[in-house]
């Protein structure tokens, strides 16, 4: 910065600078439990569309079974957007009620 600490712009106007820390926010992606939709079928969009290991997708599955719901991943918004509508259009191909939703963390 260029000439002495009172000439800075931001304290001549009083301007708040905005912490550098500041990122922008994330998105949970939620998967919902359900009586019909196949535990197979789920494991293979979790392989699929998070990158998981099958031993890691028969886990978040299992957790969703158990608990009703559970976090696969956290994402930008427009990536967990993208991964919410490629869940939905997978389970619709194949008629299941699978519901898959975002949420701000
Ligand atoms: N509850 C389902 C069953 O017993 C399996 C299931 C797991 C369904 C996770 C949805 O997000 C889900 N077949």
């Amino acid at each position: 910065m260029a000439g002495p600490p009172d000439d800075r712009e931001d304290v001549e106007l009083g301007v708040k600078t905005k912490p550098k820390t500041q990122r922008p926010p994330m998105y949970k992606v939620l998967l919902l439990n359900d009586d019909f939709t196949p535990m197979e079928f789920v494991v293979h969009v979790l392989e699929r569309l998070f990158a998981m290991s099958h031993a890691q997708a028969i886990e978040i599955m299992l957790t969703v079974h158990r608990r009703g719901i559970a976090v696969v991943g956290v994402f930008s918004h427009e990536v967990a957007e993208t991964k919410v509508m490629q869940v939905m259009e997978l389970a619709r191909r194949q008629q299941h009620p699978l519901q898959c939703t975002m949420e701000k963390e």
